[in-house]
């Protein structure tokens, strides 16, 4: 999977070359590109934003800018991701769909967010055609001064999702029941008794069929289940 992201922070994602996403690029799975905002403006201060048509606080992104930085990264089959708060809530389904993408292209907006006519224009039949796809999305009911984190979130979410990512796919399998509605089981390990607290008998039986009984039981049963 390709990614792109864009953003006037491209120190945001410097965490994206750790653990198991560090590895994931160095095994050639995943290729991640940060592409820094600024060096698609043409004018001496280097402008990203301008003030609001029709008035308003703060300061809106200006679609010339991002239009350049875009336009060499939109290929066949790519996924644009613009995060705003105003966007379609993203949970595990999302993930899921977007894990089947060949290249994802992150828009990380700050101040009031990107000029809306960036994501109209990308969503265009003539882009539509070559099978891009624009989404806006949030990661949560929130407000967060920018989309890099969000994007992050995002990355991690799905890229974990990708064969070869993780190293015991088991792990996929069992947590797919979170989509389910059912929350994840408690998870003890040793020692078998910890300042007073026992780990409850059940697990130490072998009895591996009355183990998962109890194990779906506890997490139908768990809050928010
Ligand atoms: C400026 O809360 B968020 C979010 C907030 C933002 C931007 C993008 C996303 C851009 N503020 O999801």
């Amino acid at each position: 999977m390709d990614i792109d992201a864009v953003t006037i922070f491209p120190d945001y994602f410097a965490p994206l070359q750790l653990s198991l996403i560090g590895k994931a690029q160095e095994n050639g799975i995943l290729d991640i590109a940060i592409h820094d905002l600024r060096e698609f403006t043409d004018d001496n201060h280097h402008s990203v934003d301008d003030t609001p048509y029709g008035g308003g606080a703060g300061m809106v992104m200006k679609a010339e800018v991002w239009g350049e930085a875009l336009d060499p990264l939109m290929t066949p089959n790519s996924d644009l991701i613009i995060l705003t708060p105003a966007g379609r809530i993203f949970d595990q389904r999302m993930a899921e769909e977007l894990a089947n993408s060949s290249h994802l292209i992150f828009a990380c907006g700050r101040y009031e967010g990107i000029d809306a006519r960036v994501g109209e224009y990308y969503s265009q039949e003539s882009f539509a055609e070559q099978g891009i796809k624009v989404r806006e999305v949030s990661i949560g009911n929130y407000v967060l001064g920018g989309g890099e984190v969000a994007a992050l979130v995002m990355i991690e979410a799905i890229t974990r999702l990708l064969p070869g990512v993780i190293g015991n796919p088991d792990s996929l399998v069992e947590e797919s029941h979170v989509e389910d509605g059912f929350l994840e089981y408690p998870n003890y390990t040793k020692p078998q008794t910890w300042r007073g607290m026992a780990v409850p008998e059940i697990l130490l039986s072998g009895n591996h069929a009355a183990i998962a009984k109890w194990r779906s039981h506890i997490a139908a049963t768990r809050a928010g289940g």
